[in-house]
């Protein structure tokens, strides 16, 4: 028989705190995470096995693929273990020293083939190089919306023609009937996995100043911008979407 892996149950936001102070990717986050991030992100469990399908049709002999805001390392190690090319290098990186010292356990623990090198930095600093795919999963809502265009051209210059860049975001809608509807359904999602009313309220002070979201139309005219051409919604649930952009 075999034995199913434990996770730590997400309690981060348990207990009233009248002290609520903004959400940080500390080493209490990281212990919880794959729980956490579960049970608040519809459509998780599909994206991730999903970026190891995009790894094997995308991800070209002698490249480099990033993975942006890599947390644990649930991306990475989707596509490490879907590809065959060789001279493959996956490059993980995520400004939380909690999440890159599991994320190295992790990867050490995994035996596929194609290289990878965790790095603990800012992804805003990152050199993007040779790269056939970049992926930044629900990690764009975090950095400044100041900052986003920036950071798209970096990957845009950094992409191999043909190259892909896949982004992961929470969303929002500009029509009110639509958005009041996908977050009432996304408010249902966290109750089903048992989130309290509590949990839930609070979740959402701490990351009110933090997880800023924009809406499709905002991130296609932002890649546009960028240079872009080939731009498409893979995925979405509720206020949770997958969106794709080829260097062509
Ligand atoms: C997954 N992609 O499992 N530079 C580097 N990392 C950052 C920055 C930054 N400026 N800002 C935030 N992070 C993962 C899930 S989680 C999404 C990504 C979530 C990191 C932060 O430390 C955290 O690990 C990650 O981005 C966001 O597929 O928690 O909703």
């Amino acid at each position: 028989m075999t034995k199913k892996k434990q996770t730590n149950r997400d309690r981060v936001y348990a207990e009233q705190n009248d002290m609520l102070v903004d959400f940080v990717f500390d080493e209490k986050v990281a212990h919880v995470f794959p729980d956490m991030i579960r049970r608040s992100v519809p459509g998780y469990d599909v994206v991730i096995p999903m970026l190891g399908l995009f790894a094997e049709r995308y991800a070209k002999t002698n490249t480099n693929i990033y993975d942006l805001g890599c947390s644990l390392g649930a991306a990475t190690l989707s596509m490490r273990r879907r590809i065959t090319q060789d001279g493959c290098r996956i490059i993980a990186v995520d400004n939380s020293e909690s999440m890159t010292e599991q994320c190295r356990v992790h990867i050490e623990n995994d035996e596929s083939p194609t290289q990878v090198e965790v790095m603990c930095e800012d992804i805003l600093n990152v050199s993007i190089k040779n790269a056939s795919m970049v992926v930044i999963n629900f990690t764009l809502q975090f950095i400044k919306p100041g900052l986003r265009e920036k950071l798209l051209q970096t990957i845009y210059t950094g992409l191999i023609q043909g190259g892909i860049l896949l982004i992961a975001d929470k969303i929002v809608f500009e029509d009110k009937n639509e958005s009041d509807f996908q977050t009432d359904m996304h408010t249902q999602f966290k109750r089903a996995n048992g989130y309290s009313e509590l949990e839930i309220a609070q979740k959402r002070t701490a990351l009110e100043n933090i997880l800023i979201p924009d809406s499709i139309k905002q991130h296609q005219q932002r890649l546009s911008a960028v240079g872009f051409r080939n731009i498409n919604i893979w995925f979405q649930c509720f206020n949770f979407a997958g969106i794709c952009a080829i260097k062509s």
